[in-house]
């Protein structure tokens, strides 16, 4: 199975979606949400959601507009870790970042503004889904975006920083900042198209475990990855001092820890009777992505 071409896919079933979304261009805020959201992003959560959705049964087409709402949540959270108050990022999608261009205070704005459009987006679908469904997956956006999900990771982040960290606590900030909401795309598009429970929670615990692997070669590309491919410097963990799994192990011990939380991921799924052949092969291009 070729999983990139499948990806590649997925990104252009999106891509052509939120082309036609009615421009976010009418005034500064608009402009500088449009900005990053229709960045060159690769488009991995959206991706995921809508494939974790046909694999339960959907028409991922219908889905779209929940698709849309993930990936403004994900967009929110770089434009704010950007930010001089958090990581001071220059440059993310191979452009200046949102604040570069649009400054702080408007920066803040727009993900404020992606934060809460995302729900409004997700909310879109309710003529096409069972309410009790669609209200599961929004209080899950909310509980894995918010303080019991992502935005806890990042407080983790925060606290840890200038501190050496074990190799545990580095997995709990990354297990919430990282794969709370890889977890959140899978598990939702499972939800949206009717798996049940136990099949909701394993492709939630399969996310968590992607999420780890995913982070992982996120430090390894930090390390040895190009600007040209990953639209950002590298070398920043390095320069500002961050316990990441390649200073805990190597990179060969970090590449084996990848593979070792993909084994997990892929155990997690092994019970449920569908075809999960996307799944199984996320592995590969997990481990041996350059961006
Ligand atoms: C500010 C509330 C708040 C949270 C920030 C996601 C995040 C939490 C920060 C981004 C910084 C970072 C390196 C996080 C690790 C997860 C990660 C690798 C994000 C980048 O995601 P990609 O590679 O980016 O999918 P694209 O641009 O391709 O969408």
């Amino acid at each position: 199975m070729d999983i990139q071409k499948i990806l590649r896919g997925k990104q252009e079933q999106f891509e052509t979606y939120i082309a036609d979304l009615p421009r976010m261009e009418s005034g500064t805020l608009r402009d500088a949400m449009a900005y990053s959201y229709l960045a060159q992003g690769k488009r991995l959560r959206p991706s995921l959601f809508l494939l974790a959705a046909e694999t339960f049964g959907a028409d991922s087409q219908d889905l779209l507009p929940f698709a849309a709402g993930i990936e403004m949540i994900h967009t929110y959270s770089l434009i704010h870790d950007d930010l001089p108050a958090m990581d001071n990022d220059d440059y993310r999608r191979g452009k200046p970042t949102c604040h570069k261009i649009f400054g702080d205070g408007m920066a803040v704005l727009a993900g404020d503004g992606l934060l809460t459009e995302a729900f409004q987006m997700m909310i879109s679908i309710r003529d096409i889904v069972e309410p009790a469904r669609l209200l599961g997956a929004l209080e899950m956006a909310a509980s894995h975006s918010g303080i019991q999900g992502m935005v806890y990771g990042q407080s983790l982040d925060i606290e840890g920083e200038g501190k050496p960290l074990t190799l545990e606590e580095l997995k709990t900030i990354h297990y919430y900042k990282t794969g709370a909401l890889l977890s959140f795309s899978m598990a939702s598009g499972a939800l949206l198209a009717g798996a049940k429970e136990d099949e909701v929670k394993a492709m939630d615990f399969y996310g968590r475990k992607f999420g780890l692997a995913f982070q992982i070669t996120d430090d390894i590309l930090d390390a040895t990855g190009s600007f040209e491919t990953l639209g950002k410097p590298i070398g920043s963990d390095q320069k500002s001092h961050k316990t990441t799994y390649v200073t805990l192990l190597g990179i060969e011990g970090a590449r084996s820890e990848a593979r070792k939380a993909m084994k997990e991921a892929k155990v997690s799924i092994s019970k449920i009777s569908r075809d999960l052949a996307v799944f199984h092969s996320l592995g590969k291009y997990v481990i041996e992505r350059d961006r």
